[in-house]
């Protein structure tokens, strides 16, 4: 039933190749001295219970910068004689594990197919980044994700504050390096931006099969299960979070991911679910009426809340502040809801800081979209709003949430319970917005159409 989507979903896109990753770790290496020592962490593995882990994700620093994805490793890089060397801690080979967990690259693999110079085994960490320490006088390294290599440095911190007095040498400082990987993330490549297209297109199918498979009586749980499913069918890794997905008065929780509910006749169900494709997330939402065919007062809403969303869209431009989507979008939300009565305030009032539209909707319009799915970036560098420039993706998600339940707003009787969110994932280009999940329907007629059709 799903090979349909499979072909909409197109060719699988090349993986990020070892040219990119060598160049990003160039463009990174770039910014540090000689002296400094660069170490790039990853979590540990997580216990779900007794002896069973989680699914391991590394962290997007380790994935961005050689995407090595296994536990147990730490990538470095040091300055050789003018020259930057990296370096893989990874798993050894270990016959046994391996007849159990399954096959590891080892020191050789990761040399031979990672874009490393160097590889070492996990269990000599200790002693080899304790040596590579003492020749450093910075460290780049982020605090409090292995706690392994906190411990290996602390160490040497502290000893070295006593061979430094004698020697002259020793790390006397430590940097946190998100800050110059975060500024090279948030522009993304044009290897980065089909992973990211086609992790769009394979959640834009999902969206279109719990769309067709929507009809009054059916379990949100159902829904999800048609989604992770089309998510793993397409060969993602799974989601990039949790799925939302909230029908009836569910779809004005902006976070809803209980997902037990069923789906009743003339309620509206919103659902904003992404996957991962290759490390890159996508992050789509979409709402519709269960069963088929918006009332009028959910098509008021609905057309609002669309048409706040195109005007935002429209905003994505090189030049722009990352604000105007944001700004674009709350204009319309404002003037749309005070046609319709439910705002009396003056569109100026409507759109202040405690202006009404706050009551209806409550959150900003889009974040930066990459290897997380609030990805990084900062958003005000220096106090001021960041300018877009091409290669950034960023999510552009106008809502309207009318909560009946709610004790602190009047919400108006003829839209009790609509919850409706609309987003997609925009690349700023030199020609203008591209919207990465253009595949994924959601004017009124195409919606209509495809809703309970399977
Ligand atoms: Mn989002």
């Amino acid at each position: 039933m799903w090979e349909e989507s499979l072909h909409t979903v197109g060719t699988e896109p090349s993986s990020v190749s070892d040219d990119e990753y060598r160049a990003r770790q160039s463009r990174l290496f770039s910014q540090l001295r000689p002296n400094d020592l660069l170490i790039i962490t990853a979590p540990h593995e997580s216990t779900r219970s007794n002896d069973v882990h989680y699914t391991y994700r590394t962290s997007s620093e380790m994935m961005y910068l050689c995407g090595w994805n296994d536990p147990e490793s730490v990538f470095c890089a040091f300055n050789e004689d003018g020259e930057w060397k990296t370096v893989l801690f990874v798993q050894s080979k270990d016959v046994l594990k391996e007849i159990w967990e399954g096959r590891r690259p080892g020191v050789e693999g990761a040399v031979k197919d990672w874009p490393v110079d160097i590889a070492h085994p996990h269990e000599n960490l200790s002693e080899i980044l304790s040596d590579m320490l003492v020749k450093c006088s910075r460290v780049f390294v982020k605090l409090g994700v292995d706690s392994d290599v906190d411990s290996i440095v602390e160490k040497e911190m502290k000893t070295n504050s006593r061979a430094k007095q004698k020697l002259g040498t020793g790390p006397d400082s430590i940097v946190d390096p998100s800050s110059q990987i975060n500024e090279l993330r948030l522009r993304k490549s044009s290897a980065e931006i089909e992973l990211m297209r086609h992790s769009a297109k394979i959640a834009s199918q999902a969206h279109i099969q719990a769309m067709a498979n929507t009809r009054p009586g059916v379990g949100e749980w159902q829904l999800e299960g048609i989604i992770e499913g089309v998510f793993k069918y397409c060969r993602s890794s799974g989601t990039a979070y949790p799925c939302i997905i909230g029908s009836g008065d569910n779809a004005t929780v902006l976070h809803y991911n209980v997902n037990d509910d069923i789906c009743e006749d003339g309620e509206i169900l919103l659902i904003d679910a992404g996957c991962e494709y290759n490390g890159y997330a996508s992050d789509i939402t979409r709402s519709w009426p269960v069963n088929g065919k918006f009332t009028d007062a959910q098509a008021e809403i609905y057309q609002i809340v669309l048409d706040s969303q195109l005007a935002a869209i429209d905003e994505c431009r090189v030049g722009n502040p990352y604000d105007a989507p944001h700004l674009a979008a709350r204009r319309v939300l404002a003037e749309g809801l005070i046609k319709l009565g439910v705002i009396s305030q003056s569109l100026d009032e409507a759109i202040s800081t405690d202006g009404e539209l706050n009551n209806w909707y409550m959150h900003n319009t889009g974040h930066w979209l990459g290897l997380d799915v609030h990805d990084v970036g900062v958003y005000r560098p220096n106090g001021e709003p960041r300018v877009l420039e091409e290669g950034m993706v960023l999510t552009v998600e106008p809502g309207l949430y009318f909560g009946a339940w709610r004790p602190d707003v009047d919400c108006p009787e003829r839209y009790a319970n609509i919850g409706i969110r609309i987003e997609d994932d925009v690349l700023v280009t030199k020609d203008g917005p591209d919207v990465l999940s253009s595949d994924c329907p959601k004017t009124i007629a195409n919606i209509e159409a495809i809703v309970g059709s399977a």
